[in-house]
Formats: structure tokens, C-alpha cells, sequence
């Protein structure tokens, strides 16, 4: 499906350093920072630096390179963290909200990493 880009959506601002963010880490395909309503002790979130709408269109239309550089990063963010598992009994959840029913708010593809605690079952 093809899909628009809105490249005046409040991460594409922060990719172009218009908005302020807690950024935890940056590389050529990935930008992390802080989610402002946090749900979790450890709550970042991962963007591709490509114009993409969702995980859909990342994932139909980014480039290998884009989808593994930018898979690695969400990778090294925990790592950086210190929540990845194996890091003294840690770990996380990955979410990315998708679409409509996915209930995505902000249209620039983005991963939540969720951590920091023991966190619920999530099965909705
Ligand atoms: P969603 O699109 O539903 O997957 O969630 C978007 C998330 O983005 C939500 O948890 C709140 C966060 N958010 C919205 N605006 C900003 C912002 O300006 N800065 C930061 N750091 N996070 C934001």
C-alpha cells in the first residue's frame, strides 16, 4: 500500500532538531529518546531516520541496510540501557504501534522499548 509521509509530525521535528528530546542514543539509521508519558522505568523510543508512516511501510520500503541497521540499534539501545537480558536478570518488551487499529499516534514509524520493571502479560 502506498502510503504519504507527513514530514511535519512531531518526530520528524525532532529529527531535524526543531523539538528538544532526551536523546538516549544516535547512529546513521536510528535516533533514540525518551518517551514523554513514560509507562515504564525504561521507556525509549527508536525511530528510523527514513520518512516512513509505520511498520508497514518500513518494512515494504526501507532498504536491507535501513532494516538492519535500524534493527541493531533498537538492539544497542538496551544494551547501552543496561535492560537487555542476561544484564543481571533484565530484559524488555519491543512495541510498535501500527495503523488505526494498532492505535498509533504519532505517524513516523517508531519502536517503544519498554523496561526497568517486571512488566504485565500484555495479551489484549
Ligand atoms: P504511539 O504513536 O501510540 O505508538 O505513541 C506515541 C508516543 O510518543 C507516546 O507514548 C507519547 C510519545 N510522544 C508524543 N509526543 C512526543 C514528544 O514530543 N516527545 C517525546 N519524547 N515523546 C512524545
Amino acid at each position: 500500500m502506498p502510503y504519504t509521509y507527513d514530514d511535519q509530525n512531531i518526530f520528524a521535528k525532532i529529527l531535524r532538531g526543531e523539538i528538544p528530546n532526551d536523546t538516549v542514543y544516535e547512529d546513521e539509521y536510528a535516533l533514540a529518546f525518551r518517551d514523554i508519558q513514560p509507562q515504564a522505568p525504561v521507556h525509549v523510543l527508536v525511530i528510523p531516520k527514513g520518512p516512513y508512516v509505520n511498520h508497514d511501510h518500513f518494512a515494504t520500503a526501507a532498504t536491507d541496510a535501513e532494516i538492519a541497521g535500524y534493527t541493531r540499534a533498537i538492539g544497542k539501545v538496551c544494551a547501552a540501557l543496561g535492560i537487555a537480558p542476561g544484564d543481571d536478570g533484565q530484559g524488555y518488551r519491543t512495541i510498535a504501534n501500527s495503523g488505526e487499529h494498532g492505535v498509533q499516534e504519532v505517524p513516523h514509524f517508531h519502536t517503544h522499548i519498554l523496561g526497568g520493571r517486571m512488566l504485565g502479560r500484555m495479551l489484549k
